[in-house]
């Protein structure tokens, strides 16, 4: 019987049919092929009742197009859905509906000729918990073949004295490869005659001689023989008999008595080992050379390949070279044929036996991806089902996981085993694992073999770059050579080959650049502390993955300070002024000096005046010029002086820049009086000296500049208190006569005369006594002493300069009060027309009459 089991089924199978066959009882109980197909079909319906709630089964006629649905996982349990074995049928991982792969023929994928189902087994991981569900398909049959004979021309000899019901084997059977009813065939004959008819009996095909024979009258006989199947519409194929009738002083041969009936095949068979001996005997020949064996046309094909029948010698030997997995066993039905004889036939039944491995071997069906027997699973997986692992026969023995084995699980599952990963593996701490697989059997301690399999992990780009400091920190001296080393950054990534393969990137460059390969930076250009102290750059590492990953770190490029810059004064030329005045010691003027160096390149070491013996020093701690002695803007008006800074570097730099201190006037000089030289001069005058002409004039200087040396000369009082007849020009300080001098201007006059400057606030003034004595005689005149007087209070300031803007003020002054009176006299008018013209009206109201007409015109009727 070669029935496909489920591969569930086998294991049951396989072990009920290993119990059976253990080669004493197989000679004993089991003759018949048949025996042993119909208990192997019971054990098999019984673990299917087993497993059947567990098992799904699904039924599709043969022939069909490829996509045709079966049937659906979804009825009976949750997405996703996989099959382990994708060969015909595949699974909609979501919906769980299966549909045909490709065309299935029954006959191919089940090749027996023999009745029985055709089924394929085929195991599903569905839901998330990767539940393992075996799956039975069952391919009907449908009479898609004819009976088939091997050859079209039978002979058969058949002696002349056969009786009436003797039967003859008919060897030449018909083949169709269908299964049920479409491949049960039933033979006929036509034309037979009556002489033959055709007996069928399970396997035996037999010609039944119905009326006697004899060869005097006819020879031959030309039959027909049909073979016709069982299909709804059946298919029928012939082949010609043709049976010669044969004398009867004939002997036939016939198998001896001591002809083996059962041989044994040792475990590796070599080719041309001997099977068996067979004996035949011809009684009319005594020897058996006339006499040639075959095999039968109906042994199984597989017999065919694996077995050599010497004609001649009847030694059945080996056709090839074997080495099984499983016990097997062949019926070899034998013909000894002679001449003119129908052939005598025997079986011999051949046992072979695999080699006895006393280990059950492993199976292992892979669920995951596996390359070379080894399984390949990416790493963070979150825990998978690997493999499903079986073993041949269960009862041998039980599965186990060596305990080094981490992190795998094995659980048993519906017979098998499911190996899954218990938790993500990590490449990067692993690779490789080697899965140890123990096979102990609780009933035989020597049972105890270990599998090996090797799991593979894939690399997954599940690592970014990492630097080795978040953080980097670097000095470079400023005015650098453009493309100088700076620092060397390095990321490391765990992932390995492309994934793990970093290139570096500046986000924020500048002035730098790195080596996208090897994370070498350097300075492209030379740097300026003075422009920019502190770089932070930001460098990326990127690895080769798709998506790829991502690391930052910081750099921090401090900028160390050359004195590449000298002191700086904010201008090169200063200008203060100063007033003459100034207290010592007190500020002329900031004097700022800035270096943009730092430290000690940038400190202001000295500021220096390089003047010799001039009244300024700088103050550092201020910054500022100071007077450090007396200025007299009457002795030096302005004071040029050369400055130095230096700065604190090495070397020293220094600079210099120049001032000009001009200094302003201060009123601190009172006018002085030159000219008269004494408060006691005397200038005699003469009578006649006409009016207008100039008498004398006073001459007086003052130090100062500008204003405060602006003279001018008043005369305050006179002595005698007369009107005078003199009169003093402001500006030059000439003295005139004004009018002519009459008697009683004879005689000496004093005049006090202020002289005074222009300073402001406060004018400084001197005073002098002019004496001018009037006499015709025009002597040598003589003052003792001057006039008792003294100015009741220091004299107000005449605005002298003013006085023109303050007539024009009076001037403005009697305009305001002119206009006031106009505009009251105006407003008068106003008042009395407005009053008038009221009375008027009230007098045109009561003349209304009158009014239309023109006034001009009405004049005259007044
Ligand atoms: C002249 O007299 C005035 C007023 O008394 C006085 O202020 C002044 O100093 C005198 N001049 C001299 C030179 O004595
Ligand atoms: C004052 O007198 C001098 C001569 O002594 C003369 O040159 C000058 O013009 C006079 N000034 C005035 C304003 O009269
Ligand atoms: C008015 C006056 O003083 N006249 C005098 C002029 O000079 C003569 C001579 O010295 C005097 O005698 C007058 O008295």
């Amino acid at each position: 019987m070669r029935l496909r089991p489920p591969n569930a089924f086998r294991q049951s199978a396989s072990h009920a049919h290993r119990a059976q066959h253990v080669l004493e009882e197989w000679t004993a109980q089991h003759h018949h092929i048949m025996n042993h197909a119909i208990l192997q079909w019971v054990l098999l319906l019984a673990f299917a009742e087993q497993i059947h709630s567990r098992t799904l089964h699904f039924t599709i006629p043969e022939e069909q197009e490829a996509g045709v649905k079966i049937g659906s996982l979804s009825t009976t349990y949750l997405a996703p859905y996989r099959l382990l074995d994708e060969r015909y049928i595949r699974v909609d991982e979501s919906t769980g509906d299966l549909f045909t792969k490709e065309r299935i023929d029954r006959e191919t994928l089940c090749p027996s000729h023999q009745d029985g189902d055709c089924v394929f087994s085929d195991t599903a991981v569905v839901s998330i918990d990767h539940e393992v569900v075996p799956i039975l398909i069952l391919v009907d049959d449908i009479n898609d073949n004819a009976p088939v004979f091997e050859r079209n021309v039978i002979p058969l000899h058949i002696p002349e004295d056969a009786s009436i019901g003797t039967a003859f084997p008919l060897d030449d059977q018909a083949q169709d490869k269908d299964t049920g009813d479409n491949g049960a065939i039933r033979y006929y004959l036509e034309d037979s005659g009556g002489f033959f008819n055709i007996r069928q009996d399970r396997h035996e095909l037999e010609l039944v001689v119905q009326r006697q024979l004899d060869r005097e009258t006819r020879e031959n006989h030309l039959l027909v023989l049909v073979a016709a199947d069982g299909g709804s519409v059946p298919l029928s194929a012939t082949a010609n008999l043709n049976v010669t009738v044969t004398d009867v002083d004939d002997n036939c041969p016939e198998f001896d008595a001591d002809s083996p009936t059962a041989a044994i095949v040792p475990a590796l068979g070599v080719k041309g080992t001997v099977v068996a001996q067979l004996k035949a005997t011809d009684k009319d020949l005594g020897q058996n050379a006339q006499i040639t064996f075959s095999f039968s046309r109906q042994i199984s094909d597989r017999a065919k390949v694996l077995f050599h029948m010497h004609g001649h010698t009847g030694l059945i030997s080996l056709a090839v070279d074997t080495q099984l997995d499983s016990p097997e066993e062949h019926t070899l039905k034998v013909f000894a044929n002679s001449p003119l004889c129908p052939p005598a036939q025997t079986q011999v039944t051949v046992y072979m036996q695999p080699a006895m491995s006393p280990e059950p071997s492993l199976k292992i069906k892979f669920v995951a991806e596996h390359k070379n027997r080894a399984i390949v699973l990416q790493e963070n997986e979150p825990p998978t089902v690997l493999a499903l692992l079986e073993l041949e026969d269960t009862s041998k023995g039980t599965l186990s996981l060596d305990k080094d084995s981490v992190p795998f699980s094995l659980k048993p599952q519906a017979g098998s085993y499911l190996l899954s990963t218990s938790k993500p593996l990590d490449f990067e701490m692993c690779g490789e694992y080697e899965v140890t697989v123990i096979i102990s059997d609780p009933h035989d301690t020597r049972l105890h073999r270990r599998e090996v399999i090797k799991v593979l992990v894939e690399d997954v780009n599940d690592n970014a770059p990492k630097f080795e400091q978040a953080r980097y920190e670097t000095d470079i001296r400023e005015n650098n050579e453009p493309g100088a080393f700076l620092l060397r950054v390095q990321a490391s990534d765990a992932d390995s080959h492309q994934f793990g393969k970093v290139r570096y990137r500046l986000t924020n460059g500048g002035p730098f650049t790195i080596d996208e390969e090897r994370g070498v930076i350097s300075v492209v250009e030379s740097l300026d502390r003075e422009l920019q102290e502190t770089y932070v750059l930001t460098v990326l590492a990127r690895d080769g993955g798709e998506p790829s990953q991502e690391g930052f770190a910081n750099v921090v490029v401090n900028i160390l300070d050359l004195n590449d810059n000298p002191p700086a004064f904010p201008t090169p030329h200063f200008y203060f002024f100063v007033s003459e005045s100034i207290p010592q010691l007190s500020q002329v003027g900031k004097v700022s000096v800035s270096d943009s160096d730092k430290g000690e390149n940038g400190r202001i070491a000295d500021v220096r005046i390089l003047n010799d013996e001039v009244p300024f020093a700088i103050d550092l701690l201020q910054g500022s010029l100071r007077s450090i002695g007396e200025v007299d803007r009457e002795k030096q008006d302005r004071y040029e002086l050369l400055v130095v800074a230096v700065d604190g570097g090495s070397p020293v730099l220094s600079a210099t820049a120049r001032m000009t201190i001009f200094i302003e006037d201060v009123n601190d000089n009172q006018p002085q009086v030159l000219l008269p030289s004494s408060n006691l001069s005397c200038l005699t005058i003469s009578p006649a000296t006409r009016a207008g002409s100039m008498i004398t004039k006073i001459y007086a200087i003052d130090e100062d500049s500008g204003m405060n040396s602006d003279i001018t000369y008043q005369i305050i009082a006179t002595k005698p208190a007369l009107e005078s007849p003199f009169q003093i020009d402001q500006q030059s300080g000439n003295i005139t006569l004004v009018q002519h001098l009459r008697g009683e201007d004879h005689g000496m006059h004093h005049l006090f005369i202020v002289v005074r400057d222009g300073g402001r606030p406060g004018p400084l003034q001197t005073a002098v006594w002019v004496n001018l004595l009037v006499n015709e005689t025009l002597e040598k005149c003589q003052v003792n002493a001057v006039p008792d007087y003294s100015p009741p209070r220091l004299p107000p300031p005449m605005p002298v300069r003013d006085r023109r803007c303050e007539s024009n003020a009076w001037l403005v002054f009697y305009c305001g009060l002119c206009l006031m009176a106009i505009s009251v006299c105006v407003l008068l008018a106003v008042v009395v027309v407005f009053m008038k013209r009221r009375k008027t009206k009230r007098k045109v109201e009561k003349k209304n009459v009158w009014e239309t007409g023109n006034l001009c015109e009405m004049k005259p009727l007044n």
